[in-house]
């Protein structure tokens, strides 16, 4: 089966050395043990496969040295079977074979080639796959098939297992917190600057994904996936009829492919089908925005709401003809639910649980990425009198939040962020995973008003946001005592 190559960074196929080869086994496996004649014990010999993994039609896969994909793997009983591994593309991988109590070390472009050896006592059709969460689903399985007869344990000497593996992968490390650890929290006042009414333009897009150790809490770290190094991804704004070039690279020491879908762009999965990236490299889609309102994008890479929990979400705003009316401060706002191996608070470098996850039991509830994101590190700011508006996305990926601000009332809100959606007096607002709204009030009384999901018990695990607003209150609004 030929292949087609989508990476140039691949590395070339020269680097694997080993073809299928079947050489003797520098040590004699099935030696006697107890007395039984070694003559009843098959053959040992060693089988070496080479695989390098890699992107083809849009599949991610297990390509041996003859460009077969995901190939079938034969070997017999009494065979140590070698399978040297690389990245092709440079993301990270594994090879287990779980039926079999194998599984490789995990592989990349970092770690350069790695190795798994096992002993096959058993025959019958087995399944290698990537333990690597969502790789298997997305294509990286094959078969691994052993002929012969099965082999007591008392002629080998080995267990009774159906294999001896001869790597077991190290428990998940306690670490503590990486003090290395950055802020990756989007500043919500950084809004682009509004359109208003222009004609349609071509805008260039360019947004890079970053891995990086961010600052979840206080004393607790945790792996970031981003766009551009900040949850949520930057802000978008354009208006109806716009064309946006958009071109998305990987940083060149990703351990995972992404990509990006926006929910404005209509064809392509909003993207996802056309921006699978692999570290080092960029693809570029274009799109036309057709419909209005603010949308979510997000990482559409395999396990697509792994990639989100990690970070991986952000807002474009798409302004009607005639824009949008004249406020005096936007804010952006996202609201995610983070899955960890810890429970909150824990001052550790929080591992993604993605069993919690499956589950939807998150650990964290946050704004704009971390806990205190919105109550230390950048509060949102008014003076009694001005107008303000959030838009205010859930990258999710998995819980609806009810918006609400302690204290004040929603003047106007964009249902579901459409502009043809307007409510007036709005006290919370529902906003779904992968949806968005936008609110507007004004402000007339000076305080501390805090932005919450009102499903409440979320506020202890991270959803709080503070709007403080300054100056003197309008009389006859609030008081204590007596107006
Ligand atoms: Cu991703």
């Amino acid at each position: 089966m030929s292949m087609r190559r989508l990476f140039p960074t691949a590395l070339p196929v020269a680097l694997a050395v080993s073809f299928l080869v079947c050489v003797p086994a520098a040590s004699a496996q099935t030696g006697s043990v107890s007395g039984t004649t070694a003559q009843t014990a098959p053959a040992a010999t060693i089988k070496r496969f080479s695989l390098h993994t890699n992107i083809v039609d849009g599949k991610m896969v297990y390509v041996d040295d003859k460009g077969a994909v995901n190939p079938t793997l034969s070997a017999a009983v009494g065979d140590t079977v070698e399978i040297l591994l690389d990245s092709g593309e440079g993301a990270e991988h594994d090879l287990v074979v779980p039926e079999l109590n194998v599984a490789s070390p995990k592989f990349s472009a970092s770690t350069g080639r790695q190795t798994v050896r096992f002993k096959v006592t058993q025959p019958g059709e087995f399944t290698y796959y990537c333990s690597v969460p969502g790789h298997r689903q997305i294509g990286m399985e094959g078969k691994l098939k052993v002929t012969g007869q099965a082999v007591a344990a008392s002629q080998t000497g080995a267990s009774t297992d159906a294999a001896l593996a001869l790597y077991t992968p190290a428990p998940l490390p306690q670490r503590g917190a990486d003090p290395a650890a950055v802020s990756i929290s989007a500043d919500p006042a950084k809004v682009p600057p509004a359109i208003g009414p222009r004609a349609p333009q071509t805008q260039k897009v360019r947004m890079e994904t970053v891995e990086l150790a961010g600052k979840l809490d206080d004393g607790t770290s945790f792996t970031y996936w981003t766009f551009n190094r900040q949850v949520p991804g930057p802000m978008l704004r354009a208006r109806v009829g716009d064309t946006i070039e958009l071109t998305l690279a990987n940083a060149k020491d990703s351990k995972a492919i992404h990509s990006i879908d926006l929910h404005a762009v209509t064809g392509g999965h909003g993207g996802g089908e056309h921006t699978q990236v692999a570290p080092g490299t960029e693809k570029t889609i274009a799109f036309k925005a057709l419909n209005p309102g603010l949308y979510v994008y997000h990482c559409a890479t395999p396990l697509v709401p792994q990639h989100i929990a990690a970070g991986m979400y952000g807002m474009i705003l798409i302004e009607p003809e005639a824009g949008l009316p004249k406020v005096d401060r936007e804010y952006y706002v996202m609201q995610g639910d983070m899955y960890t191996h810890r429970p909150f608070g824990a001052k550790v470098h929080q591992e993604p649980d993605l069993e919690k996850m499956s589950n939807e039991l998150p650990d964290y509830y946050v704004f704009n990425g971390a806990v205190g994101a919105l109550t230390k590190t950048n509060k949102l700011q008014a003076k009694v009198g001005e107008t303000v508006r959030i838009y205010f996305g859930v990258g999710g990926p998995n819980k609806v939040a009810s918006f609400h601000i302690i204290g004040e009332i929603f003047d106007k809100v964009y249902g579901e962020a459409s502009f043809t959606g307007l409510k007036n007096d709005v006290q919370t607002t529902l906003v779904a995973p992968g949806g968005a709204t936008i609110v507007e009030l004004k402000v007339e009384h000076p305080g501390s008003y805090l932005l919450v999901d009102h499903a409440l018990s979320r506020t202890g695990k991270g959803a709080v946001g503070v709007l403080e607003v300054t100056g003197e209150g309008v009389p006859g609004v609030y008081k204590a005592g007596k107006l």
